[in-house]
């Protein structure tokens, strides 16, 4: 029987699969690993919740096993160096941020930014993941709506001290996860991932976290559209 919504059969040991599967599965073990470290360096500065924030940072090294795992399954070897290079804007962000005592920063980068687009690329991926990666990614959103969760109610939480840091640093941050997007539109669509079903979820999740954060819906639009044109 003929199918009624042409999905088109993926081969997941091809040359072409492999090797963008190389570049996306590295960005992914990376930015669990980097989550993780992530998260131990919060736990230091924000003590009320230091168990809550290991609990996040273990569940991040569960995460990149997990993915190490799918590269495994494929025969792919992870380009490692390419999503060390990949992160680092972010990275160094961070780090700045932290060193500069900006925790609102560091959360904004890590719980909203990061983790909403670990979100959005994790459900686009799951329908076209092959059965191994699927189910491994399906366990994975879970963990992340969570660790999202985490950063919407701190910042609510602290909502009117931290809002003009949440602008500044939305400026200075969102507009790289576009960048990062334009760098991978290639191999992620090879995968079988359409930037525009990425953008949208990422936008539809960042949205509703800033909103559930305290920003009305002007600010929500203007704040989520940063640099997205460039
Ligand atoms: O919180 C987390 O687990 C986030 C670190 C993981 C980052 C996932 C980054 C996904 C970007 C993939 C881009 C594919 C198009
Ligand atoms: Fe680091
Ligand atoms: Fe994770
Ligand atoms: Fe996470």
């Amino acid at each position: 029987m003929p199918q009624l919504e042409a999905s088109p059969v993926i081969d997941f040991q091809s040359e072409g699969y492999k090797d963008a599967y190389s570049r996306i599965n590295a960005i992914v073990i990376e930015g669990e690993l980097e989550a993780n470290d992530n998260y131990k360096q919060l736990a230091e500065r924000l003590s009320e919740h230091k168990d809550d924030l290991l609990k996040l940072a273990k569940m991040e090294n569960r995460h990149m096993k997990g993915f190490q795992a799918c590269g495994r399954n494929l025969d792919v070897t992870p380009d490692m160096p390419f999503a060390k290079a990949f992160f680092s804007p972010l990275h160094d962000n961070f780090q700045t941020a932290w060193q500069e005592g900006k925790i609102v920063t560091c959360l904004l980068i890590q719980s909203l930014i990061i983790e909403t687009f670990a979100i959005a690329a994790y459900n686009i991926y799951i329908p076209v993941a092959d059965d191994f990666a699927r189910k491994i990614t399906e366990g994975v959103v879970k963990d992340e709506y969570l660790h999202l969760n985490f950063g919407e109610e701190w910042l609510k939480a602290n909502f009117a001290e931290a809002k003009a840091e949440l602008e500044a640093a939305n400026r200075q941050n969102l507009p790289l996860v576009w960048k990062m997007l334009n760098q991978v539109e290639t191999d992620a669509a090879v995968l079988g991932m359409e930037k525009d079903a990425l953008v949208e979820d990422f936008m539809i999740t960042y949205g509703e976290a800033l909103a559930n954060i305290g920003f009305n819906s002007r600010e929500v639009m203007k704040l989520s559209a940063q640099g997205l044109a460039a």
